[in-house]
């Protein structure tokens, strides 16, 4: 592998005055492309005395109309759709609230658009035609598996399709095939390091991780890097814009990842949507230029990170983002799932047996085993609770949760305020007694 791998496209290295005009043009495109499919956008944008794309340059970003997960599902399954349903090649999403997930369909050009920006991510990391990329992230709706499969197909390397889970197969496959790269959920890196540890499986043919989708640590990075011998990069994106690729930490990024920016067109702003200077905090909100399934306009992604530019003096361009900073709802992404807390208290107060006073504990005391604890109070039988709770969770989130019935009166209940109905647990004792 090359230590630094400029990337499967010339795009990466563009002088930054020149991708500024591919960027306006594509702006100016998908702004008379929203106008065309009608709905939502387009109204905002006719609100906002938008008539065509010619109106709009880049600098008049900030006061277009924004877009939000919540349009989504009230748009609920396509009506952010912006082609016709035969142009439509699959869907792919993640979990969402009130039973229904939030839903991407794409085009066949988004496919290729995805495809070409992971392919830079593994570049970036490395990889070349000649790699072997052992990819565990889940293969299915989550974006995980089939984005990261389309890149290393692109990038004409070979793929082993792991997905997730069934770990002493994966361990049997990397002492096999020998791959150069991992792609995986860090925590799900942290356990597979453990394993092939406990097996006694050399991983010396691996060089570079991509690890995404949840958040993580600089020390688990530490962790990851020392179990399995590799560097291991942060790459970060989300469904709605069109999975892994939006950014991607390359060997030489200094800690930061460079943000495809060329098909997705980032800002950052405060909480009342003013943009905020490179460095400082903010939510990032991403314009899909060149999308054409499902096109976004200001994507507001909850998402907190900064912003800069490029690392000074490198051939690639591309502005960079910080690892996150944390979100600014409440959803939490356990094991790479994404979970809204009253999407938890829907099912738990569906079952007449469980009482209204319940606590979820975001568990983080194993940053390789993240779990999500819910406790609740019932009368009924224990055991039956438990399960029927545990398999409405699991159908309703996509996730295993660890349910814990507690003696009545257990949970805290609020004299005053709000109710505290989630706790972060990291480390020492439990939160409540009876949660481990
Ligand atoms: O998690 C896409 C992805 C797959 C990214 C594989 C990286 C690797 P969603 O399921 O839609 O998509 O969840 C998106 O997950 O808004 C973030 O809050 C969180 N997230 C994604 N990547 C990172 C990361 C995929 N690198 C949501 N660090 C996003 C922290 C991340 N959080």
């Amino acid at each position: 592998m090359t230590a630094v791998a400029l990337g499967v496209d010339g795009a990466v290295g563009l002088d930054p005055a020149e991708r500024r005009i591919v960027q306006q043009a594509r702006l100016q495109g998908l702004v008379g492309r929203l106008l065309v499919a009608g709905g939502v956008q387009a109204e905002r944008l006719r609100d906002c005395g938008v008539r065509s794309g010619a109106d709009v340059e880049l600098d008049d970003l900030p006061r277009l109309p924004t877009v939000r997960k919540r349009d989504l599902w009230e748009h609920y399954p396509y009506g952010l759709r912006a082609v016709d349903a035969d142009d439509v090649v699959c869907v792919h999403g993640s979990s969402g609230t009130g039973g229904r997930p939030t839903l991407v369909p794409y085009t066949a050009n988004d496919l290729r658009i995805w495809a070409e920006v992971v392919a830079r991510a593994l570049a970036g990391a490395g990889a070349t035609p000649k790699s072997v990329i052992h990819n565990a992230y889940g293969y299915g709706l989550f974006t995980g598996g089939l984005g990261i499969h389309h890149g290393a197909v692109h990038l004409g390397a070979t793929v082993v399709p792991m997905s997730g889970g069934l770990t002493d197969r994966q361990v049997r496959l990397i002492q096999d095939l020998r791959p150069d790269v991992l792609t995986c959920t860090p925590s799900y890196a942290i356990h597979l390091g453990e394993a092939l540890a406990g097996a006694g499986v050399g991983t010396n043919s691996l060089r570079a991780g991509l690890h995404g989708a949840e958040p993580w640590t600089n020390e688990m990075r530490d962790q990851i890097e020392s179990l399995l011998g590799i560097r291991a990069l942060d790459i970060y994106g989300l469904s709605e814009i069109i999975g892994p690729g939006v950014a991607c930490e390359s060997l030489d990024s200094d800690g930061m990842l460079n943000v495809a920016e060329d098909h997705f067109y980032p800002e950052c702003v405060d909480a009342d949507g003013n943009p905020v200077p490179d460095g400082t905090p903010g939510e990032l909100v991403f314009t899909t230029l060149t999308k054409t399934g499902m096109p976004l306009l200001r994507y507001r992604t909850g998402d907190v990170a900064t912003l800069d530019g490029p690392v000074p003096g490198s051939p690639r361009t591309l502005r960079r983002m910080s690892k996150l900073l944390g979100r600014t709802d409440d959803m939490l992404v356990i094991r790479g799932v994404n979970v809204f807390p009253t999407e938890v208290e829907a099912v738990v107060l569906a079952d007449a047996r469980v009482s209204p006073h319940y606590l979820l504990v975001e568990d983080r005391r194993d940053p390789a085993r993240p779990e999500l604890r819910v406790a609740v109070e019932s009368h009924g039988d224990a055991d039956a609770v438990t399960h029927a709770l545990g398999t409405a969770l699991r159908e309703r989130l996509g996730l295993t949760c660890v349910v814990k019935v507690l003696p009545a009166g257990t949970v805290p209940r609020a004299e005053t305020g709000k109710a505290q109905r989630l706790r972060r647990w990291t480390e020492g004792p439990a939160p409540l007694p009876g949660l481990d």
